[in-house]
């Protein structure tokens, strides 16, 4: 029987378990990124392990985030991560450099190697055919120091492409159509693998888009095969003699098949509040907007760039709408100079941002009071954009263009005829924003920089036996890491600080958690399915540690933030019947007795007893044996302290 590519590269990295569909394997990993907002904690982590020089065969540390600098706070954090970076054998991505998905496809990403990264989006990666997945920063830091990385052996996906994208109809909206198809919750626990003849009609940049936004599947990674195409995208960066071919084989098996006509497709746009909320842009019809956004690691290539100066030339951006554009990296912005791009862009009006995160998170471009704004990113989760009220609907940078110049939402065939877009057969390379590690020999004397709001990560303790605590939050559905531990301009800041983070934590849900929770001592959250879906980031765990969490209680769960739970030895525990989760309130007392006995012995289900009504409630702690032994040290990073010596 053939395998899949996603089978092959995980085979030939496995380091422990077996290759078993649902059951947990450990892979090494070749490559590891961070970002600056869960950079901090990351390396905080790393040092804390005591690792001299990191063991992968490249790993860089990206700057773009928290680049805003309204105060001390993100500037002492680019200069640790700097000097972490420099002294520990770590490639140093410099602010202005782009946004770390960009620069890692164009820089340094290589086919059929594993490469995990701090931030969801990492999947990205699977543009050029690497295994790519979005990791907690722990996780990472574990990596780094040449631990193995653990996921559960997916379901493989085929998502079979035939055709070819009509004019004007763009990768984004091959994305959107999966995510109508198969919702947020759709990936969980499967690999979205794409294959078929139509593969072969799209450039590394589009599959990148497609990769990236399989993120908000819910999905491990996205992978596309390397072919000519990724070839020819990595001689055009300088650096063809990385690529290798990596395809299924012909005879490979799939759990599930999903058939896209790429003909087929129409321009499509994701309505607030979530990314799988799809519709094509005739079902939502003639809608004002206020606000155009484009960029962020999902569009912000220098293809994206072309067709957006393209709909730009010799227009003006409507007189009621603000268009902000931030390129991806410094090479797309670069380059867009050198073409000529920019200044038709400047010359229609657009707001030309720094090349890094920004708006996509928060970053400044809030839209107006229940302003509608259309952007090219990948998530429109209530609240992120700084606007509570604000209106994001997602689309491509094509649909997005046209409508910053009518003031409406337009399907951007209205355009009419579509030239060629051809990418360069020579890309600008210049890494001089790429600070090189000092050698071994000068690594000692490499000063580690911090700041005073750098504060060590929160303490821990091994699971107690028993515990009986309060019920503090009781959530819906879908609960993203947006909601638990909010980003924008006036949080990300504090990243460094999990003290003063922990008082924004599920603000966005309920103002008074933070001092209700810490007041409590110790409780318990109780939420719906698909919780902690989104970001990686690790402090919607830590902040509920640090707040005194000893256990999350929900229908299910997303797979990062589980991970991320289990590091911070907080318990996951899902419903047997999800019914019950309507018998628990607020306030109500629950009781997990010889908790951590059950977890020793192996003890995958067992009752937990509402004290408040008397009610007992069967639920799942599935724990094999790594996770259980992180779960009684009381997290990765007390496992890891053990395991090291
Ligand atoms: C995001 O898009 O939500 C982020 C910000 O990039 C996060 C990481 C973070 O919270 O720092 C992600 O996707 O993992
Ligand atoms: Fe940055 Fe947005 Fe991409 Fe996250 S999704 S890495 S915030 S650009």
């Amino acid at each position: 029987m053939g395998l899949t590519l996603t089978e092959k590269i995980l085979q030939s990295h496995l380091v422990d378990g077996e290759p078993v569909k649902g059951q947990e394997i450990g892979i090494r990993i070749d490559q590891t990124l961070t970002q600056d907002a869960t950079g901090t904690m990351a390396y905080l982590e790393f040092e804390a392990m005591g690792v001299p020089r990191v063991r992968t065969e490249r790993s860089v540390a990206y700057i773009d985030h928290n680049t805003l600098q309204n105060g001390f706070e993100n500037a002492d954090d680019h200069r640790f991560i700097g000097s972490v970076a420099k002294k520990h054998g770590i490639y140093f991505s410099r602010p202005g450099n782009g946004i770390c998905h960009q620069v890692h496809l164009e820089r340094f990403g290589i086919p059929g190697k594993t490469l995990i990264g701090s931030d969801s989006h990492t999947p990205t990666g699977g543009g050029i055919g690497m295994i790519a997945i979005g990791a907690g920063g722990l996780d990472v830091a574990v990596a780094m120091g040449g631990g193995a990385y653990y996921i559960t052996y997916p379901k493989i996906v085929k998502v079979n492409l035939t055709g070819k994208l009509s004019p004007w109809v763009a990768a984004k909206d091959v994305i959107l159509e999966v995510l109508k198809r198969l919702s947020v919750k759709g990936g969980v626990g499967k690999v979205i693998e794409y294959c078929g003849e139509g593969v072969k009609t799209l450039s590394v940049p589009e599959r990148a888009t497609i990769t990236n936004m399989g993120a908000e599947l819910g999905a491990t990674t996205s992978i596309f095969p390397s072919d000519e195409i990724t070839k020819q995208f990595l001689e055009a960066q300088g650096r063809g003699e990385v690529w290798s071919e990596q395809k299924a084989d012909d005879d490979a098996v799939y759990d599930e098949i999903v058939e896209i006509n790429l003909s087929e497709l129409v321009p499509l746009a994701a309505c607030p509040h979530s990314p799988d909320n799809v519709k094509s842009v005739a079902e939502i019809g003639k809608l004002k907007i206020d606000q155009v956004c484009i960029g962020s690691c999902t569009n912000s290539s220098l293809l994206d760039m072309m067709k957006v100066a393209h709909i730009l030339k010799g227009k003006t951006v409507h007189p009621d709408v603000s268009l902000s554009i931030a390129p991806g990296s410094k090479q797309v912005l670069n380059m867009m100079a050198d073409m000529g791009l920019l200044s038709i862009m400047i010359d229609a009006g657009a707001r030309i941002l720094e090349s890094a995160c920004g708006p996509c998170i928060g970053m400044g471009q809030s839209p107006n009071s229940a302003g509608i704004s259309l952007r090219t990113f990948n998530r429109n989760f209530l609240g992120r954009s700084g606007t509570k009220d604000g209106q994001i609907y997602l689309v491509s940078p094509e649909l997005a263009a046209i409508s910053a110049v009518t003031g409406y939402l337009t399907d951007p065939r209205e355009i009419g005829d579509m030239p060629e877009f051809v990418l360069p057969e020579k890309f600008t390379v210049h890494d001089n924003m790429i600070a090189l590690p000092a050698s071994e020999e000068e690594a000692d004397s490499v000063e580690i920089l911090r700041g005073p709001n750098i504060k060590p990560y929160p303490e821990t303790a091994p699971l107690e036996n028993s515990i009986t605590a309060p019920v503090s939050l009781k959530v819906e559905d879908n609960i993203t890491t947006d909601h638990i531990m909010p980003a924008g301009a006036k949080i990300l800041p504090l990243r460094s600080n999990i003290p003063a983070i922990s008082q924004h934590c599920f603000t966005v849900c309920d103002e008074t958690f933070p001092t209700r929770a810490k007041e409590l001592g110790k409780s318990i959250i109780v939420g719906g399915s698909n919780y902690g879906q989104g970001s990686s980031r690790e402090h919607a765990a830590l902040a509920p540690l640090y707040l005194g969490i000893k256990a999350v209680l929900v229908k299910s769960f997303a797979r990062i933030h589980r991970a991320n739970l289990v590091n911070a030895g907080i318990l996951p525990l899902t419903f047997v019947n999800e019914s019950d989760y309507d018998s628990i309130s607020q306030g109500d007392v629950l009781e997990l007795a010889d908790i951590r006995e059950k977890i020793q012995t192996g003890q995958t289900q067992f009752d937990i007893i509402n004290q408040t009504t008397g009610k007992k409630i069967p639920v799942l702690c599935e724990m094999t044996g790594r996770t259980k032994d992180i779960m009684l040290a009381g997290g990765l990073l007390d496992y890891t302290r053990e395991n090291l010596k």
